[in-house]
């Protein structure tokens, strides 16, 4: 399988740095410069606080380290979003047995695609997994992981339409422990067939889950990068109530803005952990600073 890149697979994100881009080229730097940059991260969906953070220390590093031409204000913006990115641990942890890997997020974002993706990868590094069918809103979400359980090589464990999310992921963790299978990956549902609190069942299935024989070992609040600003909303629901361990930002091959990484790594201050790049199994990625700050200006 070719491996996937973000470069090649980035959709729109690159768009709304290109004016600034090709004036920075033809121009150099200029008064007009910074306020291109501010603008074109604005309209990238990092929002305006983020964009001028980032401004502010671009600014005296370009003063600091007399960056006054197009190719050292680039090569100096790459090196400060790997800085702000990178050096982040994003390893999933396998610590329990079974390990307890959680996926939260608003209906439609890509949890249980994105659970597909990392099954398969998991299971051709030669691992062992269990799929819980936590999203019991409606039994065409069991059926949409079971597809998924088959396609990666995973097991599913589901019950039935309506049932308690939270034992059928305790079930999920029996078994798995019974069977000497080392990780359970936990589907939830975006909605809820009750009036319950989301936020509440989310706590329940956390509290539950950590009973077993298993551990919560990741927390992954899944978001869709094309709903920009309003996902970043969205998501701060989440970081109130769960303890989340990392984000997995889906559909960045779409119409999404790349800025969007920024606003959810220094608003929410919880790492992109992985990238989705499509629906495809093999489209998720690690999420990568270097190559990311790359692919948005080169
Ligand atoms: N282009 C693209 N589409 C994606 C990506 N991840 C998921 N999708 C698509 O987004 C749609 C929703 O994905 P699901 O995985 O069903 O989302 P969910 O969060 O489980 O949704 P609910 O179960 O309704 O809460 C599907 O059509 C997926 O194929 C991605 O990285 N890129
Ligand atoms: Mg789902």
């Amino acid at each position: 399988m070719a491996r996937i890149g973000f470069r090649s697979q980035m959709g729109s994100a690159r768009r709304p740095f290109a004016g600034f881009l090709s004036s920075l080229v033809t121009r150099g730097v200029d008064d007009a410069t910074w306020q291109e940059l501010e603008e074109a991260l604005i309209l990238a969906d990092a929002g305006i606080d983020t964009a001028g953070a980032l401004l502010e220390r671009l600014k005296e590093r370009a003063k600091a380290e007399k960056a006054n031409d197009a190719d050292a204000l680039l090569s100096l913006l790459k090196s400060q979003l790997v800085d702000d990115l990178g050096g982040r641990n994003l390893a999933l942890s396998t610590d329990g047995n079974p390990a307890v890997w959680l996926f939260v997020g608003v209906n439609g974002v890509g949890k249980t695609t994105t659970i597909g993706k990392l099954a398969a990868r998991e299971v051709r590094g030669g691992r062992k997994v269990v799929l819980a069918a936590g999203d019991t809103f409606r039994a065409a979400a069991a059926e949409q992981l079971g597809m998924w359980a088959e396609k990666s090589g995973a097991e599913l464990v589901r019950g039935a339409e309506g049932a308690d999310s939270s034992s059928v992921v305790y079930d999920a963790i029996e078994h798995a422990a019974a069977t000497g299978v080392p990780l359970v990956m936990a589907d939830t549902a975006g909605r809820l067939h009750t009036r319950a609190n989301l936020m509440d069942e989310l706590e329940k299935i956390h509290r539950v889950a950590g009973k077993g024989p298993g551990a919560v070992a990741e927390v992954l609040l899944v978001i869709d990068a094309s709903t920009g600003q309003n996902g970043l909303v969205q998501a701060r629901r989440f970081t109130e109530s769960a303890k989340l361990t990392g984000v997995v930002l889906t559909k960045l091959d779409g119409s999404a803005k790349g800025g969007i990484v920024l606003a959810v790594q220094e608003e929410l201050d919880i790492p992109v952990k992985l990238v989705g790049l499509g629906e495809g199994i093999g489209d998720l990625m690690e999420f990568d600073a270097a190559e990311f700050a790359e692919a948005l200006f080169d």
